[in-house]
């Protein structure tokens, strides 16, 4: 008797080998996968506005050279995401209707505003941190495409968390305004960065079989624990104050402890209620109209290569 498709699955599965678009899957893992990967493209996405909105007031022109090729890598990112995730056999029009629509998110941390420039400087260390912690566990991620996109994001995001560390090292031994502004940046910056791992396992609606299909390889909570791990000695070299009072090293666990992320405000932003989701989306509405052209001649360039190829 022939092995099932479902047994081929399996096998593969539990042999770390990876699903490639061709294989059969669940039809759950690929719902799953194409909920996941298509959020995780638009964060790319949206994920450019807050940075991008400092391109042009950056205070030095190295600077700038540095944000631009930056916000640059962050389409980049998206774009190759939002290829993999076709290769489950959905389309970039489906998944910027249900980004307009609210059905797919994107992560909650990009409905804050940027107010300073030291926001960038916090964005490319927490936000970019936090995102390398995460990318570098979905490199294991059981999906092809999607692992081989961590592994080439991943290296692009280093240079963004260093790139982002730098300007709060140069700020934090700076003026004492310097400081403050690192200080504030670290403050509004910490909690929707915590945020980014989403909820405790506990209330996590997709961990379970995310985890079981390798989806997900660490949990939310692990993950964030990490994160904060990592965080932390680097919050002491920069001389500045721990954002959270109840951050302690737990000489049992081995671990930071630290405070409970505030949810209601977590559940509100991601339900759309952020202080930006609004004009988040109304840009990328604007941006993609604006973009309509280069589409269409994108289009009537290869219907006429086509067709002189027919010729
Ligand atoms: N924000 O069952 P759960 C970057 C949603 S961008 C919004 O735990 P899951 C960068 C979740 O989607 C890199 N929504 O979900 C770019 C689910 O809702 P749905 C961003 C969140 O999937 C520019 C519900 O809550 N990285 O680096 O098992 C500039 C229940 O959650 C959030 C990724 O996207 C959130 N924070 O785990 C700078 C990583 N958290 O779908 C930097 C890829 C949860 O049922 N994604 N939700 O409506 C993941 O790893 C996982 O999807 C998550 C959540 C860990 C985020």
């Amino acid at each position: 008797m022939s092995e099932s498709e479902q047994a081929i699955f399996d096998r593969h599965i539990e042999g770390e080998q990876k699903i490639e678009p061709k294989d059969w899957m669940p039809a759950d893992y690929r719902k799953n996968l194409i909920r996941q990967m298509s959020q995780h493209a638009h964060s790319e996405i949206i994920g450019m506005q807050p940075e991008g909105n400092w391109i042009s007031r950056a205070p030095t022109l190295k600077r700038k050279m540095v944000l631009l090729a930056k916000v640059q890598d962050e389409g980049g990112h998206g774009l190759y995401l939002y290829s993999a995730t076709e290769t489950l056999n959905t389309s970039r029009d489906e998944m910027n209707a249900a980004l307009h629509s609210g059905q797919a998110k994107y992560a909650s941390i990009f409905n804050y505003p940027a107010l300073s420039w030291a926001d960038v400087g916090a964005i490319g260390w927490l936000v970019d941190g936090a995102a390398i912690v995460n990318q570098i566990s979905l490199q294991r991620t059981s999906y092809g495409p999607y692992s081989r996109a961590m592994i080439r994001i991943c290296k692009e995001e280093s240079f963004h968390q260093r790139q982002g560390y730098e300007i709060m090292v140069e700020l934090a031994k700076g003026s004492k305004e310097q400081k403050a502004m690192a200080q504030d940046a670290l403050n509004r910056t910490w909690w929707p960065a915590l945020m980014m791992f989403g909820p405790h396992d506990s209330d996590s609606a997709h961990s379970g079989r995310s985890m079981q299909w390798k989806i997900k390889r660490r949990t939310n909570d692990e993950l964030r624990q990490s994160f904060v791990d990592q965080s932390v000695p680097q919050i002491e070299f920069l001389g500045l104050e721990l954002p959270d009072p109840e951050i302690t090293w737990n000489e049992q666990r081995g671990h930071y402890d630290f405070g409970e992320i505030n949810w209601d405000e977590f559940k509100r932003v991601i339900s759309g209620d952020g202080p930006c989701n609004r004009d988040r989306i109304r840009h990328h509405k604007k941006a993609l109209a604006q973009g309509q052209w280069v589409r269409d001649a994108l289009d009537a360039y290869h219907n006429k290569k086509s067709c002189e190829s027919a010729a």
